[in-house]
């Protein structure tokens, strides 16, 4: 009776990765409890994201409310939310957000030995329509909490300790990797609790749906006109791809994570860096799709291994399945 055994023993996530944490017997509970203090914001955003179109209905989006105070945006609250969690917790020394310009340091008194680097609300210009947004970051461990520098937080995605991202979708996903692989977890919100529903998430080899901005098509590089061009028009007998963008990042590479394919964000003549940002949404996405036996590639090369040298850098991005990333490195390999 298995499926009655896991309708009564709750994987929480919280129960996950303290399982997945003992493996190290210098593990003191810090990460967990960081972990936990990320899933507070995710919940709050959940509900936040939810009321939205009631708020908007009974008038409390962009007015004042009773008390006078003007109602604040859901990417700026949201921004609030995280970073009051993430400081309180006591485990974090450094913060990047995609809302705020500078990196936000932790006062010492409360420092402990983790970097989180997010974007609180992604995928903002769907949010007044009640499409998917989510929530992403990324962790690293600085060297010497009490020696923090901007250095700290520039680093390559290959010392990154585990990423995720939260889908605020037709349910609300939370999909981790503290580098072990990759597990999905959705919230019961009768229980307030995120549960272990997508365990051990490996992403096709190979897919059959591309998805990119195909209005950027005119200003595009050679080798990324010539791939889209290949899904549309294969010359090697197979069906064409199928085309999906919701225009959140959020919720395209969640679906490519889940059904395959490849997610493109290319460089073009007007943004020769593409528009996705390094720190907290290419990174995090590379993670989770390499730990899903995935690939992600910036054009140049393998996208973990750039080296940001600005908090909010941009990078071109290719990311998915393995089969479909190997194709796009060997056009960008032919023009080189
Ligand atoms: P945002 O931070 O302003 O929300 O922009 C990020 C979003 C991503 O979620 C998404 O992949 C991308 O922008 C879509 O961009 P475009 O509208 O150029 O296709
Ligand atoms: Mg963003």
């Amino acid at each position: 009776h298995a499926a009655e055994a896991q309708r009564t023993d709750l994987m929480t996530i919280t129960r996950h990765v303290l399982n997945e944490q003992s493996r190290y017997p210098e593990s003191r509970g810090d990460f967990t409890i960081l972990l936990s203090h990320i899933v507070l914001g995710c919940k709050f955003v959940a509900s936040a994201v939810s009321k939205a179109g009631l708020a908007k209905l009974i008038g409390l989006a962009g007015e004042t409310n009773v008390q006078g105070e003007e109602q604040k945006k859901l990417d700026v609250l949201s921004n609030e939310v995280f970073v009051k969690a993430l400081v309180s917790s006591g485990r974090t020394c450094v913060l990047v957000s995609e809302e705020n310009e500078e990196a936000i340091f932790v006062d010492p008194a409360l420092r402990g030995k983790y970097c989180v680097c997010f974007d609180p609300l992604d995928g903002s210009s769907n949010i007044d329509c009640g499409v998917s947004i989510g929530t992403i970051f990324g962790i690293y461990m600085i060297k010497d909490k009490d020696n923090v520098t901007l250095d700290d937080v520039l680093q390559p995605g290959t010392n990154m300790l585990a990423a995720g991202y939260c889908m605020y979708g037709s349910s609300c996903t939370l999909v981790l990797s503290t580098g072990n692989g990759v597990n999905g977890f959705t919230l019961d919100p009768s229980l307030g609790e995120f549960i272990l529903t997508h365990p051990n998430i490996k992403i096709p080899k190979k897919g059959k749906i591309y998805s990119v901005n195909e209005g950027n098509a005119k200003n595009w590089d050679a080798p990324t006109a010539k791939y889209v061009e290949k899904c549309k028009f294969p010359q090697d007998g197979s069906s064409p791809k199928s085309l999906r963008y919701i225009g959140s990042m959020v919720a395209d590479v969640h679906r490519t994570l889940l059904y395959g394919g490849i997610f493109l964000y290319p460089a073009d003549q007007k943004s020769p860096n593409g528009k996705l940002r390094v720190l907290y949404e290419v990174f995090p996405m590379s993670f989770l799709m390499e730990q899903a036996g995935g690939q992600a590639f910036t054009g140049k090369q393998r996208a973990l291994e750039l080296a940001p040298t600005k908090l909010h850098e941009r990078s071109p991005v290719f990311l998915g399945s393995h089969d479909d990333v190997e194709e796009i490195k060997a056009l960008y390999a032919s023009e080189s």
